[in-house]
């Protein structure tokens, strides 16, 4: 059999890469994240498991060296199945006994139950490969080494270096990569770059002439994102934006202060932009390995009941909202109806196609009024899933469109090969006039987007495509809806695994006391929601809290986090 062959080599490989005493490893939200110097035998044994997941579907698989938004001395890792999404949930469970597994003969074994499982077996196909990729890390370059190493002890199996690159890069080529169409990163480039140039030169007649805006300023978390987003710009010179915490020579640390995840949750601008302050008028931020954005601009109304009263945050609820007003608009346009009327009609069918099914996927994180205003204004369904792009994701991909984002920026969207192949028949009836023009856009939309998972690079593009097409503002996009206060806090505690979720994590299941504190905190205010979580990704409980008052909101969620300290072995100093 397979193992009959490999087994004393892949022995032999394991070896160099002894488990580090006393560690317990656990998949996580996104894949293992945790302090760099603790990772080379997690790692080497992640490559030999997308090796045996390329082995048993016979395509390309991928591998990302990356902790994302975690301090820059952490390090991870993101396996990407063949559909160029998340690992297949069903086999994370194997990734935890493998990174577990305590010497050779047990990571064999481990190996062996998986084969066997999965009834892997060798076809003799070339198509057995492993692309890999890791962030700008410094731990990166040797953790990639050991990837390559896991991946070349399932003998037979290549890896594929591809380089430095953002995590949706690297989703994105294992996704083209299997479809047979052009993969490599200039193809990225080029196929984002040609998209965003058809959309802008499809701006619809009624929306007046285009205004100019200030230049987008995107804060990089001095992450990969920076020089991948300067090679965008290159090629694409109607975008106009400039690039800061670049991290490159003489600028800060990656996420320290910076990106993404930082001005989502504090709420306050990234460092190195407040002396900038009056000239924040349209801004953006990347994590550090660029597959969240958010926007946000400083508003010189004061707003007494907010902590931090300038920065007006266009989280990843909003981006999706702006992404499903623009989807629904273009629809409304197929129907041969109006594209300005505010209230949509998601039941009517389209001529030729029928119902088309759009629907946004949340999670419990979503501000309340986002989820509001898509489901009374825009008219759409809305699903909840736990949070995890690998959760929405897949519940996305049941609808025709299927927009999904995470209020921390995560997020992209999904059309299905039905509609697509319908759109693709309308785009080349010249003599249907806007039908045409509004297929052509989606199809543009369709390749410009990531469909493999969130990608800040591309969604920076669809941003400025849909304001370009409105005319809009940040003012103007803010103004859609509300957002109700709310905050977010970290709890430290001995071991965060003790606190277990249940209906899509807005409840806690065990200790079954601590539901009941949170559910009598919130009783207190009126409007005022809560819950908590174990995150997936750093050693804390997260806490969310919402409120009608920014002020009640924060209130709210200490007295959540005091009671998670209390009942959930609380550490360090009490919230
Ligand atoms: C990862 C996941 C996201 C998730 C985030 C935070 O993002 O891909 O879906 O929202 O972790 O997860 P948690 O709350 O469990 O820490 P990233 O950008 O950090 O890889």
């Amino acid at each position: 059999s397979f193992l009959s062959i490999h087994k004393d080599f892949l022995r032999h490989a394991s070896s160099q890469f002894p488990l580090p005493p006393g560690v317990k490893f656990s998949y996580g939200t996104a894949g293992f994240r945790t302090d760099a110097a603790l990772l080379p035998s997690t790692i080497f044994r992640m490559g030999v498991l997308a090796a045996l997941r390329s082995i048993c579907t016979q395509a390309v698989t991928g591998l990302m060296i990356t902790a994302s938004h975690n301090p820059v001395h952490e390090n991870g890792v993101k396996l990407v199945d063949p559909s160029g999404g998340m690992l297949a949930v069903s086999w994370e469970s194997y990734s935890d006994l493998l990174a577990n597994a305590p010497d050779e003969d047990d990571f064999i074994q481990v190996v062996e139950h998986i084969v066997i499982n999965e009834k892997i077996q060798r076809k003799g196909k070339t198509g057995e490969m492993v692309y890999l990729g890791r962030d700008t890390r410094p731990s990166g370059a040797s953790l990639l080494e050991a990837a390559l190493k896991g991946v070349e002890a399932v003998r037979g199996v290549q890896a594929q270096d591809m380089g430095i690159l953002t995590t949706p890069q690297l989703h994105w080529m294992v996704r083209c990569s299997n479809r047979r169409v052009p993969a490599t990163e200039s193809d990225y480039f080029k196929t984002l770059s040609r998209a965003f140039s058809i959309l802008s030169g499809l701006r619809p007649a009624g929306y007046g002439e285009p205004t100019v805006f200030e230049n987008l300023i995107v804060d990089a978390a001095n992450g990969v994102g920076a020089e991948k987003l300067l090679q965008l710009l290159k090629i694409t010179p109607s975008l106009r934006l400039q690039v800061r915490n670049s991290g490159f020579e003489g600028e800060g640390l990656l996420n320290d202060g910076v990106g993404a995840d930082f001005v989502q949750k504090e709420k306050i601008p990234p460092r190195g932009f407040e002396v900038l302050s009056d000239n924040l008028k349209r801004c953006a931020s990347l994590d550090g390995d660029a597959d969240r954005l958010v926007y946000f601009y400083m508003s010189s109304m004061s707003q007494t009941d907010q902590i931090s009263p300038s920065l007006q945050l266009l989280d990843g609820d909003k981006i999706a909202t702006l992404f499903a007003s623009y989807i629904m608009d273009q629809i409304q346009i197929l129907r041969g109806t109006s594209s300005f009327s505010a209230v949509t009609n998601p039941n009517a069918s389209i001529p030729g196609f029928g119902t088309v099914k759009v629907a946004v996927i949340q999670t419990a994180y979503a501000n309340g009024a986002s989820t509001k205003y898509i489901k009374q204004v825009l008219g759409l369904e809305v699903a909840v899933t736990p949070t995890g792009v690998k959760h929405l994701h897949k519940r996305a991909a049941q609808y025709d469109v299927g927009i999904y984002f995470e209020a921390n920026g995560h997020g992209t969207f999904l059309f299905s090969d039905n509609f697509l192949q319908w759109l693709q028949e309308v785009a080349s009836q010249k003599e249907k006039g806007e039908v045409c023009q509004a297929a052509t856009r989606l199809l543009a939309v369709s390749e410009m987007v990531n469909q493999a998972v969130g990608d800040a690079l591309s969604g920076i593009l669809m941003v400025e495509t849909v304001l370009q097409y409105r005319n809009w503002s940040l003012q103007q996009w803010n103004a859609m809806y509300t957002d109700l206060p709310s905050r977010q806090l970290k709890v430290k505690v001995a071991d965060r695994s003790v606190i277990q979720t249940t209906e899509a994590e807005t409840k806690v299941a065990s200790p079954p006391a601590l539901q009941a504190a949170i559910d009598s905190a919130v009783e207190k205010y009126e409007g005022g929601r809560a819950f908590v979580r174990p995150s997936g990704t750093e050693d804390v409980v997260r806490v969310y809290a919402e409120a009608q008052t920014q002020k009640i909101a924060d209130s709210l969620a200490r007295e959540v986090a005091i009671q998670v300290f209390q009942l959930g072995g609380g550490i360090g100093e009490m919230p």
